[in-house]
Order: structure tokens, then sequence, then C-alpha cells
């Protein structure tokens, strides 16, 4: 079944060994994934992962594939300074027949594949909190790794995706157009926003005027974009690099704590079990500083909680958006799915507002233990 959608295009790809099966991997809430089964000659495994590039998403696929291979290819050559084998812990794209990374096929889809990484995996929850701790030295050491490398050579794949005040005008002329009728019963949840207006828009503020620098960063940090190793519990490979653009470490460092340091999923229905779990917020946070501590500024460091507060206020209007447009962005399993996203992030963050001060506390002593 998932064979016969790809078989065309497996055939455009160098993949070498032979072809064993395919499977859909369904963890991405944007583009169309597909690990793809090989045996070498030996009997060895080497999968691949093929995926459909979201043009919805990304206007201009050609340019997310130039920056991820100028992203790839100058991790590799600090991994090689750095004396490490960048085998397994960078992504490596395969070519097509004819040279390129693309292939736009028949119906004018765009397709683009990877090694697998094998022997590792990525989690869509947290299950040790030392894995989580794993991560954020994962995402620090990306940012740091590439913190030599030019922001200006990278296009915006997706332009101004984390400025949180767009977003938010965004979120007010989607109700405004009220395009499939759907907002006469959110008024709370208009509400909820235009109560944080201000607030959501301060780190959007301070990278304008300069108090806070542009860097390259991933900007999808869900723990499920850093690959684990299954014997050593260390995390490899930072992988999904669409979004690598110019943005800021906070972006990084609040969505991986939305992410993965809140106590249910993130389309969880009972609200009443999601929260911020702090332990896993310490992990993360010491995690990351270990990489990163030394690089950011005083003022990224104090608005590391404002910035989890930031990435869940700016997802939840997302979601909310997404739904007043109709699902027209994010993949749903059902017409309120959106809105059950929503209202999980709208909890999220309330309780993330509460632990405001705790969180300050323990970044404090996470620093002065440096
Ligand atoms: C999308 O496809 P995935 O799961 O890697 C989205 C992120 C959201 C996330 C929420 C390009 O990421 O910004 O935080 O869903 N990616 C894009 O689950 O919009
Ligand atoms: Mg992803």
């Amino acid at each position: 079944m998932v064979y016969n959608e790809i078989k065309d295009v497996i055939r455009q790809f160098r993949f070498e060994g032979k072809y064993i099966g395919a499977e859909e991997l369904h963890s991405g809430n944007v583009n169309n994934t597909y690990r793809l089964f090989y045996n070498t000659q030996d009997g060895g495994k080497s999968d691949y992962v093929l995926q459909q590039i979201n043009t919805y998403a990304f206007k201009r696929p050609e340019e997310v594939m130039h920056n991820i291979l100028a992203v790839t290819a100058h991790l590799r050559r600090s991994m090689l300074d750095a004396g490490e084998d960048p085998d397994n812990r960078v992504l490596t794209c395969i070519p097509t027949r004819t040279g390129e990374f693309m292939y736009r096929d028949g119906q004018g889809r765009y397709w683009r594949a990877y090694r697998y990484i094998h022997s590792a995996f990525a989690y869509d929850r947290v299950e040790k909190p030392e894995h989580f701790r794993e991560a954020g030295r994962a995402f620090g050491e990306f940012q740091r790794m590439l913190s030599d490398f030019p922001a200006e050579d990278l296009y915006d794949t997706i332009p101004h995706f984390h400025d949180t005040r767009r977003r938010f005008y965004a979120f007010v002329a989607a109700v405004a157009e009220d395009k499939v009728g759907r907002v006469a019963d959110l008024e709370q949840e208009i509400d909820f926003f235009f109560d944080r207006r201000k607030r959501m828009s301060r780190i959007v503020r301070r990278i304008e005027d300069g108090r806070i620098p542009l860097r390259v960063t991933h900007n999808d940090t869900k723990i499920n974009n850093v690959m684990i190793d299954e014997k050593t519990g260390r995390a490899v490979c930072v992988i999904d690099l669409d979004t690598v653009m110019a943005g800021s470490a906070l972006f990084d460092y609040g969505d991986a704590i939305r992410f993965g340091a809140s106590t249910a999923a993130e389309d969880e229905p009972d609200t009443s079990r999601i929260s911020l779990d702090l332990n896993l917020f310490r992990e993360f946070t010491a995690g990351f500083l270990s990489e990163v501590g030394d690089l950011l500024t005083e003022e990224e460091i104090r608005c590391l909680p404002l910035s989890i507060e930031t990435m869940t206020c700016e997802l939840a209007m997302r979601f909310l958006t997404d739904y007043i447009e109709g699902d027209v962005y994010f993949r749903v399993k059902s017409p309120d799915h959106n809105l059950i996203r929503a209202h999980a992030q709208m909890k999220l963050l309330e309780d993330v507002e509460s632990k405001n001060e705790q969180m300050h506390a323990i970044i404090d002593e996470l620093i002065a233990g440096r």
C-alpha cells in the first residue's frame, strides 16, 4: 500500500542495497515521512527516510534544501575539527539519479531523502529525565557548532516563523474572517490571547531593538527531533532541519521545554493532566546551559523562562488559528484536533506562568553551580 504511493519516487534516488519495504512515520505534523527498509549486500541494514516536503508550509523547497546542505556540511566540518566522527551524527542527504538533492514528481510534489540514523530512537514523550538533559545538550551543541556559521547565508524558509507578535495579528485576522464559521464559540479563547498580547511580544521587541541577538537556530526543537542512542542514552543527532535559519536561542530553548517538560501530550484532551514538570525543566536547562552557558548573553539567560511562555502561547495561537481557518496547516486526526491542541497549550501556558519564580530560582542555581 505504502509502496504503491511512493514506488516511482523511490526509483529516483540513489539508494544502495536491496529494498525490503516501507512504512509511514506519523510523528511529524507537517511533512509526509516514510522509512524505507534496505539491506546491504552482507545482510546489514541501511535504511533511509523519504519525505514529501509540505509546500503549503514551505513555499520554496529549493531554499529549504539549500539551508540543509549548507548547515549539515558545516556541522560535519565542525565535528571533524573536533576529532569526532560525523557519521550517524549529522543528517546525510541522498542524491537523486540526476545528482540533485530533491525530486519533483509529475504532480509537482517535492521529495528528498536522508540516510536513516540506526541504533537510535526519537521519542515523542520523555521517558527518562536524563534523555531530556541529553536533548538539551544536543540542541545547545547544535547552536554552538553553528555559532560561526554566517546566518545571512540562510534563507528564511518560513518567513516570520517565530514572530510571535505577527502570529497574534494572523490570529486576529483569522478571527475577523471566520472562514469556516468556527469563531462564535471561541470568545474565551480570544480573550485569553488578547490578555497576553503585550507579554508575548517582549522577545520579538528585544530582537528588534538589538537587545537579543539573532543566531543560527533550529526553530523546531520538539524532543522527537533528537535521536537518542539506544545503548548509551546519548543524544546522537539533531534532525528535522527544515526551519534552521536566523532566530533566537530562546526559540529553541522555549519550544523544547514547552513540548518535553509537559506532563502530558501536546494534544491531551484532559487538560487537568497538563502541567510543567520542573524536574524535567531543570534537566533540559542543565544540558542546554552546559553547551551554550558561555555563549548566551545575560539578557538571553534572563529571558529563558519568558521564552517558554512565549513559545507555548505562540503555538496555542497557531493551533487555534489553524482551527479557525479550517485545518489547512497542521495534519489533524479529527475535526476538533487543533482546538484540543490549542486548549492543551493554553492550560500548559497558565501553569508555566504560575511557575515563573521557581524557574528563575532553578536557573540561578544552575548558573551558580557552573
Ligand atoms: C510542526 O512537523 P513537526 O511536528 O516537526 C511545526 C512546529 C510545531 C509542531 C507542533 C514547520 O513540527 O512549528 O511546533 O508541529 N513545524 C512547522 O507539533 O510548522
Ligand atoms: Mg519534526
